[in-house]
Parts: C-alpha cells; structure tokens; sequence
C-alpha cells in the first residue's frame, strides 16, 4: 500500500518542499506536511522518516532562510551524497504556490496518503495583535486544505491530522481536561483553532472523511521557537549564567501549563492516523506547572537558585549566591485574556493508541538548559 505524508500550512505563500525516499512521487508511503519548519514539522519529518515514508512539505517564501530546522535532513542537491541512514539524499526542491488552488496542484501532484495540518500562527500573545490574520490562516486555511483534498478527490484515500490545541479549553471549566471537557478559547488564536476543530469534525461526519484532532497540552523541545515561555526562559538563563545577559524578563508567572516534549507528541500524532477509525485524541503529561517553577529548575540546572520578592508587577527573581536581580515582571507579556490553568487527561491515548509520554518535566527543562547553553558559548567562543 502506497503511504505519502504532507505536512502542511494554509498560507497564502508556500513553496514546495519534498525530502526523503529515493525517487519524487514513488514511494510506497508519503506524507504531506504544511507547517514542515516549525518546531513539530521537524520532529515529524524525522520520524516519517525514519518509518520509510516519503515526505513532502509546504513552505513559505521568505527573505531568510527559515528551513533551520530541517537542515540536517537533506543534503546538497550538487553534492547527491546520501545520509548515514539513506532517508535524507533529495535536495530542497521548491515549487512557489502563489494562491489556495495550488495546493489542488501539490496534492494532485503528490498524491499523500497521509497530511498532518501542522501550519499555523502558532503564538496566543501575536494572535491578540493579528486577530484577523490568526483567523484567516489558523481556521479558514484548514477548510481550504480540506476542500482541496476533495477537490482532488482524495477524502476516500487520504487521512488527515489537524494540529488542535488545549487553548480550546481557555477558562477553566473542570480539570484534568479531556475529549468530553467543553471548550472555552479565551484568544483569537483559541477561537480560530476552534472553527478549525470543528470544520475538520465536520468533514469526518460529512464526506466520510478519515479525519482527526489532537488536542495537544504545551509540547517544548530545544527547537522551541524563541518567543515562547520555556524556550524564552532557557535561552536567557543560560545566557545569564555566563555573563551575556543580565535579566529576563517575563508576564504571568504563576499560569500553569502541562508541558511534554515535541519528539513523544510527534508519534502520538502519527499514530492517531494509522488506527481502524478516526477519532479525537488529547495528548498531555497529566502534570502541570506554574512559568515560575519553570524558572527556578532552569537557573538550578546551571547552579543558580533563585529567590522571589515582591510581588504582582513588582516581583523580582534574585541570584541568591550574588543579590543580582536576574529576573523581572514586564507588563507588556500580560496578555488580554489569561488561560490560567491546563491540565490534560491522556487517558483515551494511552488506551487506544498505547501512546505514553517518555520524557518528564525535570529532563526537559534540563535538555532544553544544555543546549542552550552550548549554543550560548559556542557563540561566544566563535566572537572570541
Ligand atoms: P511553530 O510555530 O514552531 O511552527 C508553525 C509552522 O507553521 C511553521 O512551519 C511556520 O512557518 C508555519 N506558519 C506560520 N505562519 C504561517 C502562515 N501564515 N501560513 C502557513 N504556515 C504558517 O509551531 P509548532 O511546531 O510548535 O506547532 C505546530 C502546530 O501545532 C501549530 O498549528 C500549533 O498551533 C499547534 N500546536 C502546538 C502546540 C505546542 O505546544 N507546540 C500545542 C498544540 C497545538 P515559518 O517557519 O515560515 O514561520
Ligand atoms: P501558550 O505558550 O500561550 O501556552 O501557547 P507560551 O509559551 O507562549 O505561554 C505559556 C504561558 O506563559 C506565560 N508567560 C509568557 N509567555 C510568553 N510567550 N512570553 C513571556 O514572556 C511570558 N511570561 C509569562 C503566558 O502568559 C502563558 O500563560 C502554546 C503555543 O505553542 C500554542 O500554539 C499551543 O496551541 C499551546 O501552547 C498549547
């Protein structure tokens, strides 16, 4: 049976981005992928892969690069040298698509068995700046990938993945959060995520469609992107603790999040598309932790403990070894509307796809810390 993944985007502005399997278009199974640069995109791919399958992804045109996070996956097109495992020899090959009908062209051309919807304006503080932009791409672009597929005539033959999110869940309605907790989005970025919810519901019930929604707590990785808590965190005190910075500085520190680590998510997406019948599925750790705790275990992975005074916009993080203040409240990372609290119950997807998260609170903070620190002092090491 032929499997061809996609992972895709609903973006205005795509290129074409096929990497891995031998030969274009004639792999037993492919993948599409919008949304192939992110954070998740990248996981992805190595685990299709990894699994033999031929993965094509949509990007977005850009003055810079923004495939960093692939970079290891695909060589040289001049240099046609195959990788130690064979998977990652074809070269970026892009194709700009210019308006929604391409991707008619893509999928007709690729032919996927299997598309993960990872594409989005994935920031909840940016969504409350660009409400109208988040909507467009967040939710209309995911019935645009939808119609298209049947368009192509596809919905009989491909499975689809929408990246949803417990955003839905927004203002605490009851915890820990499941399949059956209502929904509460409390941003435009949750609002546009709930219409692509339900479009991609609507289609499973509609046209017989194999369709299904992750519904993913908080997932962070050492490719996290930078405006994001953790990442934000880790980076600045790795930074701090060599000399290069002096104070990060922060909003909420006391919302608490359900953090995994992408790599465990990513295979419980795929999984979610190789079961008898498509259905729902919430992934989460079943853990949750304030932004503070964050901190602290951050700074106590390079020796640093911290000690809070003050308090509200007031409140300060101070060295303890040196009195220096290494952490500040700054009002302006407040956000319009606050989820305060997620907490997920992966009960349904330990049961039913036998998917268990493998890394902890402690080893994530702690693997995200040392990479950044590496990368801060190579950095410095190169400046030298
Ligand atoms: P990232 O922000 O790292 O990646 C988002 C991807 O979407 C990138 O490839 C980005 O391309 C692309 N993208 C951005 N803007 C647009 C646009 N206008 N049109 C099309 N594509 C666009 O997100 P993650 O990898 O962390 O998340 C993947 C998906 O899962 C997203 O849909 C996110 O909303 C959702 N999600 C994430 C969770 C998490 O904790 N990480 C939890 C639950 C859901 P470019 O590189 O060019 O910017
Ligand atoms: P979130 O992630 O909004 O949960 O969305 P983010 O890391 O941005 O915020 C988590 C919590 O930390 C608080 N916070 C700050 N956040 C940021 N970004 N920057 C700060 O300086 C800061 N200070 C405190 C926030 O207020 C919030 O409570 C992520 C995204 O990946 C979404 O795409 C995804 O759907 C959800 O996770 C699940």
């Amino acid at each position: 049976k032929r499997k061809v993944a996609l992972i895709s985007g609903k973006h205005p502005l795509p290129s074409h981005l096929p990497l891995g399997g031998r030969a274009p278009f004639t792999h037993q199974i492919s993948s599409m992928l919008p949304g192939i640069t992110g954070q998740d995109g990248s996981y992805l791919t190595e685990l299709l892969l990894e699994k033999g399958y031929e993965v094509h992804g949509i990007i977005r045109r850009s003055s810079s690069f923004n495939t960093g996070r692939l970079h290891h996956l695909y060589v040289d097109q001049h240099e046609r040298v195959f990788s130690p495992s064979a998977l990652a020899a074809r070269p970026l090959t892009p194709v700009l698509v210019t308006r929604p009908t391409n991707l008619v062209y893509i999928l007709a051309q690729v032919q996927p068995t299997e598309i993960y919807n990872l594409g989005a304006q994935s920031h909840v503080k940016v969504s409350f700046e660009m409400a109208e932009y988040t909507g467009d791409v967040d939710g209309l672009g995911t019935l645009r990938l939808l119609d298209a597929v049947r368009t192509c005539g596809l919905e009989k033959h491909v499975r689809f993945y929408q990246a949803s999110t417990s955003e839905l869940y927004g203002l605490v309605q009851s915890v820990p959060q499941d399949e059956k907790t209502p929904f509460y989005p409390r941003s435009p970025y949750g609002v546009a995520k709930l219409y692509a919810f339900w479009i991609t519901k609507n289609y499973r019930e509609a046209y017989g469609m194999y369709a299904c929604n992750g519904i993913l707590f908080n997932h962070e990785s050492p490719r996290r992107g930078r405006t994001f808590v953790t990442r934000k965190i880790t980076r600045a005190a790795a930074d701090i603790s060599i000399g290069k910075q002096a104070c990060l500085y922060l909003g909420n520190l006391d919302a608490k999040r359900d953090w995994g680590h992408a790599r465990d998510y990513v295979e419980g997406m795929w999984r979610m598309l190789q079961q008898p019948a498509p259905e729902d599925f919430v992934l989460a750790t079943g853990e949750t932790h304030p932004v503070r705790e964050f901190v602290e275990k951050s700074f106590a992975v390079l020796g640093i403990t911290i000690r809070w005074e003050g308090s509200g916009t007031q409140e300060v993080g101070i060295n303890t070894k040196d009195g220096k203040v290494v952490v500040k409240v700054d009002p302006q990372y407040f956000r319009p509307a606050e989820v305060e609290l997620l907490l997920g119950n992966p009960a349904k997807a330990e049961r039913e796809l036998g998917w268990k998260r493998q890394v902890n609170f402690d080893s994530l903070v702690r693997e995200m810390v040392e990479a950044d620190l590496k990368a801060s002092r190579s950095l410095v090491e190169d400046q030298n």
